[in-house]
């Protein structure tokens, strides 16, 4: 017997529910969500997941990276699953949807392929990776870079936060430092739902986007040592003002990307004055960039001009700037039988639709590197993410996740 699956839907009041019942888990008092990486309120949600997919009938699997993967089982259990899901962990100031739409609408499709009783050829697996956000331990989509070989993982274990706690302890401490080593579990592809941070979609009234490519991303550690002085005695000629000195450097990255612009954009988000004194001149202080574009060559360009400049202020003001790059993450261009794969579900579904090139950093921009990978977004209102304000609808949420259940469908086949 063929099961009928074309007007197969999710349940988007459960996925609503679900989106909203996790966000109390580091709930904000201005309606965000705060569930750094690998803490307790991450412990939390990590939690409610695991019970949710072992409810849903999947078996749970923990790495050393405390990534969780749940697999449904398909016919062929000798076939490699298809990978769904996104990350749990949020930005200091985040919202409910940057990473839990993606993780909640993977489990949300196991749930209506189980309440459809359609088996599936190959198995599911839904994906939590590990510290995507990169916020509290660096790199970014962290646990994902280690599954495509881009870090090791005693490398990423001893990568420490700013109060010096490591990889490891912070696992140890929520109790998910798993045993099966990264990579154990291979993925025959991966699919991730995302809002898209970003303002086209809803610019254009557009319900789906089709991520055919993702930016590039370079990160770096700076450290400028001046000379603290006397805020008052000291003339102005006289002074080696590490702050100072950054403010150019802020001013510059931002002219750097205008003038290779649309394609680049750069910031820089943390900066650290050692002893800051309001009537002491910052004499040392420390700070990060992020630097992107979807072209490498336009990366490699941003990247030796700003070493010229950050060198021209460092001589001009007398002060030493040390700029250590500390990640690179190559453009993304998704697989292109999977990325029409998404299209087809779309039109299939009669969702408005457009390609983008995603201006985030996802884990399944990693994945894309080892295994055929792909993203479909859903818009999130003005564009706001990495942001308390950040929101969505209910009705795009299950759009995008609708798009999702009818991609992996196509992509696990149904035997029953
Ligand atoms: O940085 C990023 O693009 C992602 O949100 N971690
Ligand atoms: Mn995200
Ligand atoms: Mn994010």
């Amino acid at each position: 017997m063929t099961t009928n699956v074309s007007n197969l839907q999710i349940d988007a009041e459960q996925l609503w529910n679900d989106i909203h019942d996790t966000a109390q888990f580091g709930a904000t008092a201005k309606g965000g969500v705060k569930r750094l990486t690998l803490t307790a309120e991450d412990e939390q949600v990590r939690d409610w997941f695991r019970a949710a997919c072992t409810a849903a009938g999947c078996e749970v699997h923990v790495d050393t990276l405390g990534t969780i993967y749940a697999i449904r089982p398909g016919r062929d259990m000798t076939l490699e699953p298809i990978g769904i899901g996104s990350h749990l962990d949020t930005q200091p100031t985040g919202g409910k949807y940057d990473g839990i739409l993606g993780t909640l609408a993977a489990l949300e499709v196991v749930r209506t392929l189980n309440r459809a009783e359609i088996e599936t050829e190959r198995p599911i697996c839904i994906v939590n990776w590990t510290n995507e956000e990169g916020s509290r331990f660096a790199p970014a989509m962290m646990a994902s870079a280690v599954y495509a070989g881009d870090f090791t993982t005693e490398d990423i274990l001893e990568r420490r936060d700013a109060d010096g706690v490591s990889v490891g302890d912070a696992l140890d401490a929520i109790g998910y430092r798993g045993s099966e080593p990264v990579g154990q579990i291979r993925l025959n592809s991966f699919v991730e739902l995302h809002i898209e941070q970003g303002p086209i979609l809803e610019a254009e009234n557009k319900t789906i986007g089709v991520v055919d490519h993702g930016q590039g991303i370079i990160w770096y550690d700076g450290k400028i040592t001046g000379f603290a002085s006397h805020a008052g005695a000291t003339p102005m000629p006289l002074r080696r003002d590490a702050l100072a000195a950054l403010s150019e450097v802020v001013l510059k990255v931002e002219e750097l990307a205008l003038a290779h612009g649309p394609h680049a954009v750069g910031t820089i988000g943390e900066v650290t004055i050692a002893n800051p004194s309001r009537n002491v001149i910052a004499g040392d202080l420390a700070f990060t960039m992020d630097l992107r574009s979807p072209d490498s060559a336009t990366l490699d360009a941003l990247d030796r001009e700003l070493g010229a400049a950050v060198a021209a202020i460092a001589a001009r003001r007398r002060v030493d700037i040390a700029l250590e790059r500390v990640w690179r993450k190559e453009p993304t261009h998704f697989n292109a039988a999977l990325v029409d794969a998404v299209e087809q579900a779309t039109g299939r579904l009669g969702y408005s639709h457009r390609r983008v090139t995603s201006g985030a950093g996802h884990d399944a921009c990693n994945l894309s590197a080892v295994m055929p990978a792909a993203m479909i977004f859903v818009p999130c209102k003005d564009g706001v993410s990495h942001n308390e304000l950040e929101d969505a609808t209910q009705a795009d949420c299950a759009a995008g996740a609708n798009v999702l259940l009818h991609t992996v469908i196509s992509l696990a086949g149904v035997a029953k």
